[in-house]
């Protein structure tokens, strides 16, 4: 039986973990952790890892094929680095929440896309009436639906800054034009296609982050996780409201509770924000259930 500190450990993000399995295998392990307002709380939420693990199976699944269903869009397939979730590689300790991927050369641009305005996003608005360089026409408001979905790049900050917005041109500047070009087309076509697939199922994805890299043979691979509630914004179709902050699917509890009087914390403090309480951690564990059971159409838990 392999442990997981047979691998060597390549890095770790807020919530995520990355071994070397070997020189071209990778083990990407989700932990149950969880942010909120910029912190990794204490209190883990149980089977969080693996909710967004098998998301993440489901998209890399749904878009590997040419043609997913009716709520799909029809779209050449893209080809991502997912390996297996179920392989003798992948250590008891993690299976569920683990995906063995092919080692990539990452590209080193954050690829988001949007339809809607949240987030950095509504701030660019707001202070240049664009986002990384796309003009907005006037008068939208917080969570207004875009004209169209446009690419809004970052590049990646280090490990507590924040993600910095870029052009198009900034990114063709880093990694030329051929392949920023590509990157655009493959991150709004991941969107059209998700976009469509939520929609069909009462989400709308306000927006996503994507990763991708570079296979030995020099083809463009979809890499790290895809759509899950850490990459991207779900919003219940059934209570959008534009013009205000929409609640997050996910995090909602989590976030009313800590600013709440009752968790005694203070979010501008600089402080660690305190446990949560089991009723808070019961409810977001039912709420990422809930995301995968409705997004998917599967039934909790899957089989791994
Ligand atoms: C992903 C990350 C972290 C989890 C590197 N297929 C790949 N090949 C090469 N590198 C990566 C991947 Cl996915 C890769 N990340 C992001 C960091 C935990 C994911 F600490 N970094």
């Amino acid at each position: 039986m392999v442990s997981i500190s047979t691998y060597r450990h390549l890095a770790s993000g807020k919530v995520r973990d990355l071994y070397e399995v070997d020189e071209e295998t990778l083990l990407l392990v989700a932990s149950d952790r969880i942010s909120a307002f910029d912190h990794v709380l204490s209190t883990p939420i149980p089977d969080k890892g693996r909710v967004l693990t098998a998301m993440s199976v489901f998209w890399f699944e749904l878009f590997g094929q040419e043609d997913s269903g009716s709520a799909d869009v029809a779209a050449p397939p893209v080809a991502n680095h997912l390996i297996a979730a179920r392989d003798d590689r992948i250590p008891a300790e993690v299976r569920g929440r683990a995906l063995l991927v092919r080692r990539l050369e990452m590209i080193p641009v954050e690829c988001v896309a949007r339809g809607y305005l949240a987030g950095s996003g509504t701030a660019d608005y707001r202070r240049d009436g664009a986002v990384c360089g796309v003009p907005l026409p006037d008068g939208l408001t917080e969570a207004s639906m875009l004209p169209g979905p446009i690419f809004t790049p970052a590049t990646k900050a280090a490990l507590g800054e924040h993600d910095e917005n870029v052009s198009f041109e900034t990114v063709a500047g880093t990694v030329g034009r051929e392949l920023a070009g590509a990157l655009r087309d493959q991150t709004l076509a991941i969107y059209a296609r998700g976009s469509a697939y939520a929609a069909s199922r009462g989400l709308i994805l306000a927006d996503t982050k994507l990763e991708f890299g570079l296979s030995p043979d020099g083809a463009l691979v979809l890499g790290d996780e895809v759509l899950t509630p850490d990459s991207s914004r779900f919003w219940p179709a059934e209570g959008y409201a534009p013009g205000s902050v929409q609640p997050s699917f996910d995090k909602q509890f989590v976030r009313e509770w800590l600013t709440s009087e009752a968790s005694g914390w203070d979010r501008h403090s600089g402080e660690a924000p305190p446990p949560l309480p089991d009723e808070v951690i019961d409810a977001t564990r039912q709420r990422y259930i809930e995301a995968y059971t409705r997004l998917t159409g599967r039934e909790w838990p899957p089989a791994m």
